[in-house]
């Protein structure tokens, strides 16, 4: 088939799928093919929603949005069809050479159909599959899920994962034959800027010093944990909290501020497109989560010269 390093080497097509989202594999993903694109790859990416980082126009970046139709017998719009399908299409009249898919569940499946469709046409699509976390941590070991993602792992022609641990993890729950590759993620330094002390000011008027926390807001962050260690750092110094992000937990937390003595201290910023400039005015962000495979968060936040706090959980150690 037409795979070969030296191909990989030259200027390619490439097809990225991920989740266009702020979480850290939608990150990871969209960083990875600007990268690319500024090597002068073209770079195509193929989800549900223009990928959150991809905010502007980009020389050698594409964005393919996959349409779900619905139609009254759908409970579930079936995404999976509707994004093989357009894999096809796109790598079809593309003429995209690799793809390469963050998150297993479902992309690596989706990919395997995607690759046996254009394999019928004689066509042999590589696919590369970065493991993130909770598709194998949480999600993916569940036996709902498990047959299905061991198959897709070890169809790929290159597995990542994004720690040491997670690639640990991957082996201990799956029964996998493929060699995964270790590819830590990664930030580039020089999108991390000094601190905006009048923004500092705006939430610490008083010198106070600010304590941060970044996260989708489920329940494997442990936000409720966040939370009581500020209550006990702001009986020894003065300061704040400020909470980035949203998600299902959030109510929940909101209501434990409420009600707890440290309300006025305690600040939901909300979900943020970027969040470096936040990230950055902060004294201490703290890192709570019951298991990480990675955290991006904290890498960003270290890149922003703030210290970091967190339990040493999964990737979290490798990260420090
Ligand atoms: O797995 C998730 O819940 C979301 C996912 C994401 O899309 O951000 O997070 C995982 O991948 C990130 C990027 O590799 C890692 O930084 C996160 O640590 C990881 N989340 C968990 O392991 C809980």
């Amino acid at each position: 088939h037409p795979y070969s390093p030296q191909k990989i080497l030259a200027r390619n097509n490439i097809g990225i799928v991920c989740y266009p989202t702020n979480g850290g594999s939608g990150v990871r993903a969209t960083e990875l093919g600007i990268g690319l694109a500024k090597k002068a790859h073209q770079v195509h990416f193929i989800t549900y929603r223009r990928p959150a980082r991809l905010g502007h126009f980009h020389e050698n970046v594409f964005y393919h949005e996959v349409t779900n139709e619905d139609y009254p017998l759908f409970e579930y719009p079936p995404y999976d069809t509707a994004l093989a399908s357009k894999l096809v299409d796109v790598i079809r009249y593309e003429k995209i050479e690799i793809l390469h898919v963050h998150y297993a569940i479902p992309h690596a499946a989706v990919a395997y159909m995607a690759k046996k469709i254009l394999l019928q046409e004689g066509r042999y699509i590589p696919v590369v599959t970065t493991l993130h976390g909770t598709d194998i941590t949480l999600v993916g070991k569940d036996s709902s899920f498990e047959p299905v993602i061991t198959f897709a792992i070890n169809e790929s022609d290159a597995v990542t994962a994004v720690s040491e641990d997670l690639k640990k993890e991957t082996y201990k729950h799956f029964h996998i034959k493929k060699e995964i590759n270790v590819v830590p993620n990664f930030i580039c330094l020089k999108d991390f800027k000094e601190p905006d002390m009048d923004l500092k000011k705006s939430f610490a008027p008083n010198g106070e010093k600010i304590v941060i926390h970044v996260s989708n807001f489920r329940k494997v962050k442990r936000v409720q944990d966040v939370v009581k260690v500020f209550s006990k750092i702001k009986d020894e110094v003065s300061s704040v909290l400020l909470l980035v992000g949203d998600g299902p937990e959030r109510h929940h937390i909101e209501e434990m501020c409420r009600q707890s003595k440290d309300c006025d201290r305690i600040k939901f910023i909300g979900k943020m497109k970027e969040t470096e400039k936040i990230q950055a005015i902060a004294d201490l962000f703290l890192l709570t989560s019951e298991f990480e495979s990675f955290g991006l968060a904290a890498l960003e936040s270290m890149a922003s010269k703030v210290p970091v706090i967190s339990t040493n959980k999964g990737g979290l150690p490798e990260v420090m």
